[in-house]
């Protein structure tokens, strides 16, 4: 039957794999930038080939979007995490499904964020992996379950010696709960497209991806459902100025800047200044809504028009139509 089908596509447009997620969102200094300057994973699922491309900013990743999130060296960025698309309910867990792992940010200077595919040095300015409870793994204090404490949402400090110009910023989970197997651990990453203003200093040196990973390091053939004594967190070291945060401190010291905003749906009637670069033709002013935004429905007021290359698409008309 036609309806039924219909359904049935829009269920699962709507509602992605359970447990999965996505970081789709970024603060600027407690300010929400939305999705406006991120490249936007087409679904949930994980990249678990460690030599792949995809490795750098998840599927698709490579090619970049329209808009760039203007940054002050200095600053705080918040990424945010959610496990279905545009669902930013605290209620809802931001990474679930006990998929336990490090959070970790990179940097990657580059000559123009939008063009960027991803292939320039990344090096890390944050970590929030694992500190032990003395339990098993799973009982341990873990970066995801601190993204988790403060619905979604992580503070980054973009380093004060970082030099002007524009960066593609890489937001990761690795999810450990099948990593006892090679293969089995699960990276979540987005990138976010930045441009830096009032930074000087050198550009630290880093990793190329994919190169920094093996499939057998420590910190991703692991198995957690036993006592851990130690936990070496993938990747290079964070630089010099960046910030290492001890999994299981509160919200308040994870989140600081958005906390206030933390409870219920959050992202409305705060209005963003426009990012720069943002170039669309005709519709609304320079709006221009990311994949999964939504871009129409019932009583719906916002922008529009998705960015280049999406179209408005009704998902359950007449009530929601989103950018794909
Ligand atoms: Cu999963």
């Amino acid at each position: 039957m036609k309806s039924t089908a219909y359904a049935i596509v829009s269920a699962a447009l709507a509602f992605q794999a359970s447990g999965h997620s996505i970081f789709q969102q970024l603060w600027v200094d407690g300010v929400d930038y939305g999705s406006q300057c991120i490249r936007m994973p087409p679904n949930n699922n994980p990249v678990t080939n460690v030599n792949s491309n995809d490795i750098r900013c998840n599927v698709g990743g490579t090619r970049g979007v329209g808009a760039k999130c203007p940054v002050k060296a200095g600053s705080t960025v918040t990424v945010e995490m959610h496990a279905q698309p545009n669902d930013r309910k605290c209620s809802s867990e931001a990474i679930g499904g006990a998929h336990y792992g490090p959070v970790n940010v990179y940097l990657s200077k580059v000559s123009d964020a939008t063009k960027a595919d991803g292939s320039a040095p990344w090096y890390k300015i944050f970590a929030d992996s694992w500190s032990s409870k003395g339990s098993v793994g799973d009982g341990d204090n873990w970066g995801t379950n601190d993204l988790n404490a403060c619905c979604g949402k992580m503070d980054v400090k973009i380093p004060d010696n970082t030099p002007s110009g524009d960066y593609l910023l890489r937001a990761e989970v690795i999810a450990l709960h099948t990593a006892g197997q090679s293969g089995g651990a699960q990276f979540y990453m987005s990138c976010y497209q930045l441009s830096v203003t009032g930074g000087s200093g050198s550009v630290p040196s880093g990793v190329s991806l994919p190169g920094a990973f093996k499939a057998s390091d420590p910190g991703i053939q692991v198995n957690i459902h036993a006592k851990m004594s130690t936990y070496v967190n993938p990747g290079p070291a964070v630089i010099a100025g960046g910030i290492t945060k001890t999994a299981g401190s509160t919200c308040s010291s994870g989140c600081a800047k958005t906390c206030a905003a933390g409870s219920g749906p959050v992202g409305t009637g705060i209005a963003a200044p426009a990012p720069s670069g943002g170039s669309s033709s005709g519709g609304d002013s320079a709006c221009a809504q990311a994949a999964f935004q939504q871009c129409g429905g019932q009583g719906y007021s916002g922008c529009t028009t998705c960015a280049e290359g999406l179209t408005c698409k009704a998902v359950s008309p007449p009530y929601y139509s989103q950018c794909s």
